[in-house]
């Protein structure tokens, strides 16, 4: 951790603090899930669930999000619960953070933002659902996310249920091979579609224990390398739902969005607000499952980090 930086801008919750000192496990987790991905209330359920996923499975959970411009390491329930029902809390990004900061603003983190705080707390482990990526369309609108180049920057470990299919998944791959990010499936050699297990994508390289993939995130390390490693992780067969029956709904929400005109930050949003409707919420069960069963790998991945340097 960096104490300078710490002590100014960070609120580092007991448990984690002391965990941290202790060099035991701990994972980060998004908020931007909770309050830009998924409804009231079952946003919050779902963030206390995943955090017992952690704990049952040997690491201390941190969720992390900014409050009055304080970068919050671990949410305690009241303010875990206050963020998922919230209003005027802005999603942020590497962009916007410092504005958040500065300003004494709320803010949820996304992926890239995750990784900044996360990395600042001396936490090297975070588990979401999916990742930002390269947009459809990209060649109009160069809408590409910045979680492709924090992945890039940031030494942290990022376990995901692949992409969603909203997003053009090659074009998605093929930036991160260009900026250097190892891209690992975990126990499969496609690369998992969020709801779906697998895509028609080979996934770029594959490991099958989270020892393996701790030795790859130390060997990185050791190797100067830089960045992070995207670990992707196909959700359980019995709660996919297979690729060819999302298909439609995906297209009608992206017509749905142009036809709104939304650009920027929203886009995301607004494509995951209106899948939940067009499914008629069948896609949140799934989701729900999918970041449960990130948040088990990354404990124990946390725990093979841990170990392995104790
Ligand atoms: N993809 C999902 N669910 C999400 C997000 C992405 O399947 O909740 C959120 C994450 O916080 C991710 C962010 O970091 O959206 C990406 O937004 P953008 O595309 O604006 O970079
Ligand atoms: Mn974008």
């Amino acid at each position: 951790m960096n104490y300078d930086i710490a002590g100014r801008y960070l609120d580092v919750a007991p448990n984690v603090r002391k965990a941290l000192a202790q060099g035991e496990a701990v994972v980060a987790l998004e908020s931007t899930i909770i309050t830009h991905g998924m409804p009231y209330p079952q946003n919050v359920a779902t963030a206390r669930e995943v955090e017992a996923v952690v704990r049952e499975n040997g690491a201390v959970p941190a969720t992390i999000a900014i409050i009055e411009g304080r970068i919050k390491i671990g949410l305690s329930d009241a303010e875990l619960d206050w963020l998922g029902n919230a209003r005027d809390v802005m999603k942020l990004s590497r962009a916007d953070l410092p504005y958040a900061v500065a300003t004494r603003r709320h803010g949820a983190t996304t992926v890239a933002a995750t990784m900044i705080c996360a990395h600042l707390a001396g936490i090297r482990v975070f588990a979401t659902g999916g990742i930002g990526g390269v947009h459809r369309g990209v060649e109009t609108s160069m809408d590409i996310s910045a979680d492709l180049d924090e992945l890039a920057r940031t030494p942290v470990a990022v376990v995901c249920a692949g992409a969603k299919a909203i997003l053009d998944l090659p074009r998605t791959l093929e930036y991160l091979e260009t900026r250097g990010v190892p891209v690992v499936g975990y126990g499969t050699d496609r690369f998992p579609a969020f709801w779906s297990r697998t895509s028609e994508l080979p996934v770029p390289l594959r490991l099958d224990t989270p020892e393996a993939i701790a030795d790859l995130i130390r060997t990185k390390e050791a190797l100067g390398l830089g960045g992070g490693v995207l670990v992707a992780n196909p959700i359980p067969s019995a709660d996919e739902i297979p690729a060819g029956e999302m298909s439609a709904f995906i297209d009608a929400a992206i017509a749905d969005t142009k036809a709104q005109g939304v650009s920027g930050k929203a886009v995301t949003p607004i494509l995951l607000s209106t899948l939940f409707e067009r499914t008629g919420g069948r896609s949140l069960a799934t989701n729900i499952a999918l970041v449960k069963n990130n948040a088990a790998l990354a404990a124990r991945l946390a725990g093979s980090l841990a170990r392995s340097e104790g």
